[in-house]
């Protein structure tokens, strides 16, 4: 899965076709990298940042949505929490919610039980503005098995298919550097759910406080942490390098099927 970097000023009106295009031609190399869902991401979801409006989300997201499905072949996932946000795009032809407040939000249930696309269901401790301050657990694992337990039996009440579902830790969403640590160490724990598991860990703090490098600098220790995590079972990586990622997820490939290999 690749992330769509959606600038925040991308929708002023000066600068619309502008950055449709840029946005097209990143989506463009995404495909060619060897991406087969592109995400489009709100400005929303990132941890501290501000509400934004069921309108000014719609006219960010909905343009690019029939841009790509216009001009591309591919899967596309769109980050949102809001009802609207979700009904609007599904009808525009998103393929995938990525939802990080797992269809917690008023009427999501809902409007998601009149469709028929994949769900990702993520874990988050506390809001994005505050989350990161004092993350707590009882049992990491054990607390967020409860939560994945919990969203997937509302979803079953409210008419969603179990087979819809897709499941996500939410790496840096309400957790310390060493949970975070811990997730990855343990990921292939939420198999036992019986869903297939994304993980998103591209370019986060967990890679740049570990290894005191900036955003710029990550990308060796985002590689390590897709290898990592497609070893503990993960079905999807959610990424921004996604040449670097499919080469590298090319060679663990090769290495558990040597036996096929000419
Ligand atoms: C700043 C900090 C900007 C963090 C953006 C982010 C996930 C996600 C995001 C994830 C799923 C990012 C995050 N992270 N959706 N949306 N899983 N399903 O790195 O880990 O893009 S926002």
């Amino acid at each position: 899965m690749g992330i769509l970097n959606v600038t925040p000023d991308s929708f002023s009106d000066g600068g619309k076709f502008l950055h449709t295009d840029l946005a097209l031609q990143q989506v463009e190399a995404m495909i060619n990298d060897g991406a087969t869902i592109i995400d489009i991401g709100g400005e929303s979801t990132r941890p501290g940042a501000a509400e934004v409006s069921e309108t000014d989300e719609l006219a960010r997201v909905i343009p690019l949505l029939k841009a790509i499905k216009e001009n591309f072949t591919v899967e596309v996932s769109i980050d949102t929490s809001k009802a609207g946000v979700m009904e609007q795009a599904i009808s525009y032809g998103a393929d995938i919610i990525n939802d990080v407040r797992a269809l917690q939000n008023d009427n999501c249930l809902n409007v998601m039980a009149n469709t028929t696309v994949p769900i990702c269901l993520m874990h988050m401790q506390g809001l994005p503005r505050t989350m990161q301050q004092a993350p707590k657990y009882n049992d990491l694992i054990g607390d967020i098995s409860d939560f994945f337990k919990q969203r997937i039996d509302a979803c079953l009440t409210a008419g969603i298919a179990r087979e819809r579902l897709i499941l996500d830790p939410g790496f840096g969403f309400g957790k310390t550097l060493s949970q975070n640590y811990q997730l990855l160490n343990q990921l292939s724990a939420f198999k036992a759910l019986g869903l297939p598991i994304l993980s998103g860990t591209s370019r986060k703090s967990m890679i740049g406080n570990l290894l005191s490098c900036e955003v710029t600098e990550r990308l060796a220790g985002s590689l390590t942490t897709a290898i990592i995590a497609m070893q503990q079972g993960a079905s999807i990586i959610r990424v921004h390098d996604v040449k670097e990622t499919v080469d590298a997820l090319n060679i663990l490939k090769a290495t558990n099927n040597y036996h096929v290999l000419n």
